[in-house]
């Protein structure tokens, strides 16, 4: 389906009719009601202007994602050691010139920074980024912001906000004041996996914790989740997990999660998120871009649904091979809301094929997608191939269940597409 010629809405068009759709208006019916739900993006690296420069925007930022810095060093002569030695600006240059100039950006990652451009009628090819800088540093950040949603069809961004993270935990600290698009989330992946490394921050912050998080230390970690509880009001709990978790086993990650998280979350009345499968620094030299995908054994999952069934799990799964099981123990665990088709899953082809499997089985009962965008601008393009991928698709099942003798109408597409890309989410945080 071509973004360009998605159908929007015309003026007055009735979302709420109950009037059966003939077959052949099913299609541009889903892509008007497509257009007009503005989608709660559940899973961002977005922050609110209130976080300064901890919030990425703009061409440079865009070009040096880390999903384009592993596409340059496959099209480049240049070293990673060279590259990081280069300015932000040094670094946009050379991956526009490799993937930009000498080369059709024709990958997922570099179309999206094309659409960007053309969004902003900014020049989409060209040696030089001159006007492209020129007009974002234009930008005042508050009314870019809501430009930016409006342009995504957004109506809020859900960040991933980590209390150890250097710069962001003191921006907390000193208060930050809320913006109504921006959620908040506690992010533990250095509390839970990152154990060994971080529990001493939290000692230094005043919390009785040792190596081994024996003694007071659970209870100390629920202190700790409470106290961030109530300066963040997040909307669920998160972690990623390497596609080696298990659960239960002989872990610091396993005690933390029964003794400490997972009570934590049933006492706050939140969800946890768990996004597993990650193969941390295949290649460190690549940084960011150097994270890898594996298949998980998902039997934990099934542990953590069947034993903590007063806990609600949204659950998004890295590797391919996992999807099928997630969509079974979805089934099994009325727990467990899978959600995004995540990062290198992130494709018009293994979206399609990930939904499609997603609505057979489960119906409008999970949450399609997320951006999980690093960059401001990012959420134009990742919601734009979005909803192009699932017109046809949603509009194929309106068919077949007209043919199997069912009438479809816009209320129900819209009643659906509000459910799958809003109160999915929204029943399970109470947002
Ligand atoms: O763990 C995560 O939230 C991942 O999404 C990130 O670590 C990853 O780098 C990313 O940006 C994926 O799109
Ligand atoms: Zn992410």
């Amino acid at each position: 389906m071509e973004a360009t010629s998605f159908k929007r809405p015309a003026p007055g068009t009735d979302f709420c009719s109950a009037e059966p759709l003939p077959a052949d208006q099913i299609q541009v019916a889903v892509e008007e009601a497509l257009s007009a739900t503005k989608v709660v993006d559940m899973h961002t690296h977005l922050f609110s202007p209130a976080f300064g420069d901890l919030g990425l925007w703009g061409i440079d930022e865009l070009l040096t994602y880390h999903y384009l810095e592993s596409e340059f060093f496959r099209s480049s002569e240049m070293t990673p050691e060279q590259y990081w030695a280069l300015s932000k600006r040094e670094q946009a240059d050379a991956i526009w010139q490799a993937l930009f100039v000498e080369n059709t950006p024709l990958s997922e990652a570099t179309r999206g920074v094309v659409a960007v451009l053309k969004m902003f009628d900014l020049p989409t090819e060209g040696p030089d980024l001159a006007e492209a800088r020129s007009f974002f540093q234009a930008q005042p950040i508050e009314t870019h912001v809501e430009r930016v949603f409006a342009m995504a069809g957004m109506k809020t961004a859900v960040m991933t906000n980590d209390p150890l993270g250097p710069e962001e935990g003191s921006v907390w600290m000193h208060g930050v004041e809320r913006h109504p698009s921006f959620l908040a989330v506690l992010r533990l992946d250095r509390i839970l996996w990152g154990w060994s490394a971080h529990w001493r921050q939290l000692a230094t912050q005043g919390y009785d914790v040792d190596q081994n998080a024996t003694g007071k230390s659970i209870a100390e970690v629920r202190r700790f989740l409470a106290d961030w509880h109530e300066r963040m009001q997040p909307v669920y709990m998160a972690a990623s997990l390497p596609y080696t978790f298990q659960f239960p086993e002989e872990s610091v990650v396993s005690l933390l999660l029964s003794k400490a998280v997972l009570p934590s979350c049933h006492e706050m009345g939140l969800p946890l998120s768990l996004m597993i499968g990650v193969r941390r620094q295949v290649n460190p030299r690549i940084r960011l871009a150097g994270d890898g995908v594996g298949r998980a054994d998902l039997t934990a999952l099934e542990n953590l649904c069947r034993d903590y069934p007063e806990n609600r799990f949204l659950v998004s799964v890295l590797s391919r091979e996992n999807q099928h099981e997630l969509c079974v123990y979805a089934r099994k665990f009325n727990n467990l809301m899978p959600f995004g088709c995540w990062w290198f899953l992130n494709n018009p082809s293994i979206v399609e094929e990930i939904t499609r499997e997603r609505i057979e089985l489960l119906g409008t009962s999970f949450i399609p997608q997320h951006s999980d965008a690093r960059v401001l601008e990012q959420v134009i393009y990742k919601w734009r191939n979005t909803r192009a991928t699932l017109a046809p698709i949603l509009a194929r099942s309106y068919r077949w269940v007209c043919r199997d003798g069912r009438q479809v109408s816009r209320r129900d597409i819209q009643r659906d597409l509000h459910r799958l890309f809003c109160s999915n989410f929204e029943r399970w945080t109470s947002h």
